[in-house]
């Protein structure tokens, strides 16, 4: 593999551990502990992981030596910090016992159910440590949930002689995690399941998890991107530019990077819903910023747009839930239709309300949510073209007051998406750090014979060596939801916390933001020089914790 300047020198990064990661390592047990929602529907489906105390890693005196063979899956989207997890797991298990083995399956969960895999010795390691992407092993999104996958599972464990697997993924795949776990617990297999917290959408967190890995540096490379458009933006002065951003379902990467850039317009899709707002009423306020901002001789502006907006918009968010319903009743049927009969079959079948949602919603994006969803059942929001549907209405609108006389300046659009750009971007030292934690950590759970816990680290916000490592029990964050039709137990979802601290602060700026043209251009990640510019945690992890912010 041919390897740039930057991976070479990278290469050499030891990322930083944690005090009580560093040498001998024992465990601190908590109280017991219950879900966040639906105690005994939890408790009856997890009887044998349900309760299971928090964890927390303290130094000991002496290291013991243990044989265990591990296995690691890379579950879902690609987040930087992938390979990170997977060498910190690798240096802890040899550290363990240098016979110890790892074995990565290939292309996500399907590589345990298909028999693919692969081990990973020092010289294939090496070429990854500190590298973004998942090409390692690859990735996949086959849900693991049917006895049969975990059957055919453990026919490979067995013949490599695995003792424990590691799943690293979203909230999803950690769900499915807590199941296999339950899985082989009840059967007494001894297979250990350990969860590690992964995806760009920062959506896999809570009391416990402070931030999932990869939001730290793919919010950080989209908002040097958006700054980038941004100072192009403030250069050439003609155009609006509409941006969409990742993030399936919670808007955190799209308000992590409106903290950082200071764009014009950042819609935040919890908070459309908490006020019920229409799609109208959304391009309405947009519009009225365009106009203002023209009155002042400014038709330029940056708009950010979370991809999950669609599914937050009430009424659609209803639609949603029923096409989801149908979808799961009567996929096999609708499946094979052609298109246009797809549409009439949807239409015959909606309730009234929601049809007429439907109706008005444009023919290609009606259509994208009609369409197959993922094996998590999720609707593939970064399918669809909100950036362009929202820019084309809020000219037809400007167009309209033009008509009117109330509005008289030039409207020109450019649209952007980032999503894909920044999900396998070199990890900032954070990720690099904090994703080495968390394989260290999983080892040290399985090595105290732990299963059903996800991998922490906490206290993010201090130098690494003060940030506090431990194991939480998957139950513990699940809750009952409806998927695909069904209550499932799930884990459950981190919103935008619009009493949260960095909601409040972005709200306080925003008319601001609106009106002037204040835009902040972060430039690229930096790996090497002044802490403050290369170990900057994320805004939204700064305002959680309450520690200092910079710039403004
Ligand atoms: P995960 O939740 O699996 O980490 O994936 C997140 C994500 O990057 C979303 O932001 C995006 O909507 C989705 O993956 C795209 O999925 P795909 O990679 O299958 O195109």
């Amino acid at each position: 593999m041919e390897t740039s300047a930057l991976q070479k020198e990278r290469a050499s990064y030891q990322p930083k551990l944690p005090k009580a990661l560093q040498g001998a390592v024992k465990i601190k047990e908590g109280e017991p502990t219950q879900s966040v929602d639906n105690h005994e529907e939890i408790k009856k489906l997890f009887p044998n992981t349900y309760g299971m105390p928090l964890i927390e890693f303290v130094p000991a005196e002496d290291t013991k030596s243990l044989s265990i063979n591990v296995g690691v899956i890379l579950s879902g989207g690609q987040a930087p910090g992938g390979h990170n997890v997977i060498s910190g797991l690798f240096d802890a298990v040899k550290k363990l016992n240098p016979e110890n083995r790892l074995f990565g399956f290939l292309m996500g969960p399907g590589g345990l159910v298909d028999h693919n895999y692969i081990e990973i010795t020092d010289h294939l390691i090496n070429k990854y440590r500190n590298t973004g992407g998942f090409d390692l092993i690859g990735s996949g999104r086959t849900k693991l949930e049917e006895v049969d996958q975990f059957e055919k599972g453990l026919e490979i464990i067995r013949e490599l002689d695995i003792n424990a697997l590691v799943i690293i993924g979203g909230d999803d795949s950690n769900t499915n995690a807590c199941v296999l776990a339950e899985y082989y617990a009840a059967k007494k297999y001894g297979v250990q399941v350990i969860g590690c917290p992964k995806t760009i959408d920062g959506d896999l967190k809570n009391d416990q998890i402070e931030t999932s890995f990869g939001f730290d540096t793919a919010t950080k490379t989209y908002s040097e991107l958006i700054g980038n458009i941004a100072r192009d933006c403030n250069s050439a002065r003609k155009y609006w530019h509409f941006v969409k951003l990742m993030g399936r379902s919670a808007s955190h990467i799209a308000l992590e990077c409106a903290l950082q850039t200071q764009p014009n317009i950042c819609l935040i899709s919890e908070e459309i819903e908490a006020k019920d707002l229409t799609l109208n009423d959304i391009i309405e306020d947009i519009a009225n910023v365009v106009a203002r901002r023209a009155k002042d001789g400014r038709n330029y502006g940056v708009v950010l747009i979370p991809e999950g907006l669609i599914e937050f918009i009430p009424a659609i968010g209803r639609l949603i839930q029923e096409l989801n319903d149908l979808l799961a009743e009567h996929g096999h049927e609708y499946k094979d239709l052609d298109e246009e009969t797809q549409r009439a079959y949807i239409i015959n079948h909606l309730s009234e309300a929601n049809k007429a949602t439907f109706e008005t919603l444009p023919e290609g994006v009606a259509r994208q949510l009609s369409l197959e969803r993922d094996p998590h059942g999720n609707v593939q929001v970064s399918l669809i073209e909100t950036e362009k549907l929202i820019s084309d209405m809020v000219e037809m609108k400007l167009n309209k007051w033009a008509k009117e006389r109330k509005y008289d300046g030039k409207f020109a659009a450019l649209h952007h998406f980032l999503g894909y750009e920044g999900r396998c971007a070199a990890p900032s030292n954070f990720d690099a750090d904090y994703c080495y934690s968390l394989g260290t950590s999983a080892v040290q759970l399985i090595a105290n014979g732990k299963t059903g816990y996800m991998a922490i680290v906490k206290n993010t916000t201090a130098h690494p060596s003060e940030w506090r490592a431990g194991g939480v029990p998957i139950t513990m964050m699940m809750n009952m939801e409806r998927r695909n039709g069904e209550l499932k137990p799930v884990i459950r979802k981190a919103l935008v916390d619009l009493e949260g601290e960095p909601f409040k602060a972005f709200a306080a700026m925003r008319d601001k933001w609106a009106k002037e043209t204040s835009y902040i251009y972060p430039g690229p990640v930096q790996y090497w020089g002044p802490s403050e510019v290369c170990d900057q945690t994320t805004r939204t992890l700064a305002y959680e914790q309450g520690a200092e912010v910079s710039v403004f």
